[in-house]
């Protein structure tokens, strides 16, 4: 694989799908309307210290109530996709098979989808992006517990039946690792169980993540295969899953390294088993696929889902299980740090590492990529001024690595990369960070609700329009008068925070 950066890359090819990516607790709001039932995040957001800046989900961006806003705003940027999530607890408020489906959650999504389609924009759907209903985690301890892989079936089936004739383009779950690592390990996420006593009173890390994990890959098969039998044949879209996929770098050429950067980047979807080395690491707390687990798992996704954002340099050993006894660093053994550090510790920028990734899971797998997130938080954008967060440098320079990367994977490496979508549409509740980190291309006052496209937005916006080859249908309106992006204000300031995103200092 190349790094030539001199000369400008071909084109994406005319059906490359491009567009941005939210998730549905992240910027809903309305938790309490049209009979949603709660989720695993509405009170856990809510306890004191669980989110560093005291902020929770019950308003967001409150784009439950002003979705059509939200869809003109991607009209502006010229999207042609547009990557969501849905509640389950909107669609089943207790969550279960036998419990009652909720109409209302229905004609809602059903409303967005019908919106989304009338602006041309196709709508790329997760299934889950982490709101467990609440009601599933008190009946039997949520994905703790195997009921949990017959309960999503069947809510992936309400919505395969509800919105397939619609929707081509299927995620089952965003991100294994942090359902499992961050919700039951480190105890961060919801719902935030932990052998930490100081952060919760119930949980056991060494062995909770890895059952959770297991029902996880096992409920996405199970959703997968429903919908290959019962709704293929006639729908005719594609489903897969997410995960989790920043590149690995060894630290150095020592052999222990060199190794540790690989145990980073196995994983079971499309192995088809559990790595080697999570079984010399977990032993017999590692669960076990029957034969038919295996079958059932092996090529349950019709695409490698990816969502990377950053490369980590590895170093053999320590005693994190959920790093697979590696630590990483950003700091090189010369001392210089790889890129440009982000407001959340674990984000620095590297293009080439996205371009070597792409390479790698190609050969690797030879299936369809999907990138569906990808994205930058700039250090300290909460606490600027707007006029000067909407000058986000940092971000429009990740951003130029990243599409550049993508563009010569795909030209001159030869990749199958069929969509990338930048997190995020919106500034929005960045689950522990609260609202103190924002990954928006278009800047949110908390205050007003106003959505001020930034500096970032406008480049990909622009960057799309000059380098996918015109399919003439989509090209982005970047000044059709009115509300465009050129002419949004961006000069009005900030006065007063309202409480909600207000730094407390409470460090997680
Ligand atoms: C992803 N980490 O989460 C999620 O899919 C989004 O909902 C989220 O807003 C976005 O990335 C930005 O954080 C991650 O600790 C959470 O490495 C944590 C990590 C990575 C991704």
């Amino acid at each position: 694989m190349g790094n030539s950066t001199s000369t400008p890359p071909a084109r994406l090819p005319k059906d490359f799908m491009w567009g941005f990516a939210t998730a549905s607790f992240q910027i809903e709001g309305s938790t309490d309307k049209d009979g949603r039932g709660k989720s695993i995040w509405d009170d856990f957001s809510r306890t004191p210290g669980k989110t560093r800046d005291g902020g929770n989900g019950d308003i967001a961006t409150d784009s439950y109530a002003r979705y059509k806003e939200d869809i003109a705003l991607l009209r502006q940027y010229g999207v042609r996709a547009y990557r969501f999530s849905i509640a389950w607890p909107r669609i089943i408020p207790l969550g279960g098979r036998a419990d009652p489906v909720n109409e209302r959650g229905i004609q809602w999504y059903s409303d967005f989808i019908d919106e989304l389609i009338k602006n041309g924009i196709t709508p790329f759907v997760t299934l889950y992006h982490w709101d467990l209903p609440q009601a599933l985690h008190e009946r039997y301890g949520g994905w703790l517990n195997r009921e949990v892989v017959a309960d999503f079936e069947h809510y992936a089936r309400v919505c395969f039946a509800a919105f397939g004739d619609r929707v081509k383009y299927w995620l089952t779950m965003n991100e294994p690792w942090c359902v499992s690592v961050l919700g039951y390990g480190r105890g961060v996420f919801a719902p935030g169980r932990s052998s930490d006593r100081a952060r919760s009173a119930e949980g056991d890390s060494s062995t909770e993540p890895w059952i959770v994990a297991h029902h996880v890959i096992l409920a996405h098969a199970s959703a997968v295969r429903a919908y290959r039998e019962s709704f293929k044949p006639k729908h005719g879209g594609v489903i897969g899953i997410t995960l989790n996929g920043d590149w690995a770098l060894p630290y150095d050429d020592s052999p222990e390294n060199v190794a540790a950067a690989q145990h980073a980047l196995d994983d079971p979807i499309y192995l088809g088993h559990y790595p080697d080395f999570m079984h010399e690491m977990l032993g017999e707390r590692l669960p076990v696929f029957t034969p038919d687990e295996l079958t059932l798992v092996k090529g349950s996704s019709d695409f490698y889902g990816m969502n990377t954002y950053t490369t980590n340099l590895c170093k053999a050993g320590g005693d994190d299980e959920f790093q697979g006894l590696v630590e990483y660093t950003f700091t090189r053994s010369n001392g210089t740090q790889l890129g440009t550090q982000a407001h959340c510790a674990w984000l620095q920028t590297y293009p080439q590492g996205f371009r070597d990734l792409l390479n790698y899971l190609y050969k690797k797998y030879k299936k369809p990529i999907y990138v569906t997130e990808n994205g930058f938080a700039v250090k300290d954008e909460h606490a600027m001024s707007l006029e000067d967060a909407l000058h986000d440098a940092d971000r429009v320079e990740y951003f130029r690595g990243m599409t550049d990367a993508i563009a010569r994977a795909v030209a001159e490496d030869g990749v199958d990369v069929r969509a990338y979508f930048p997190w995020s549409l919106l500034d929005n509740f960045e689950w522990a960070d609260g609202y103190e980190t924002r990954f928006g291309v278009t800047y949110v006052d908390y205050v007003t609700q106003k959505r001020y496209p930034k500096d970032s937005g406008k480049f990909l916006a622009k960057w799309f329009a000059e380098n996918v080859e015109n399919s003439g249908s989509t090209t982005p309106r970047l000044s059709t008068g009115g509300a465009s992006l050129d002419n949004l204000p961006t000069t009005q300031l900030i006065g007063t925070w309202p409480a909600v995103v207000r730094t407390r200092g409470a460090k997680l």
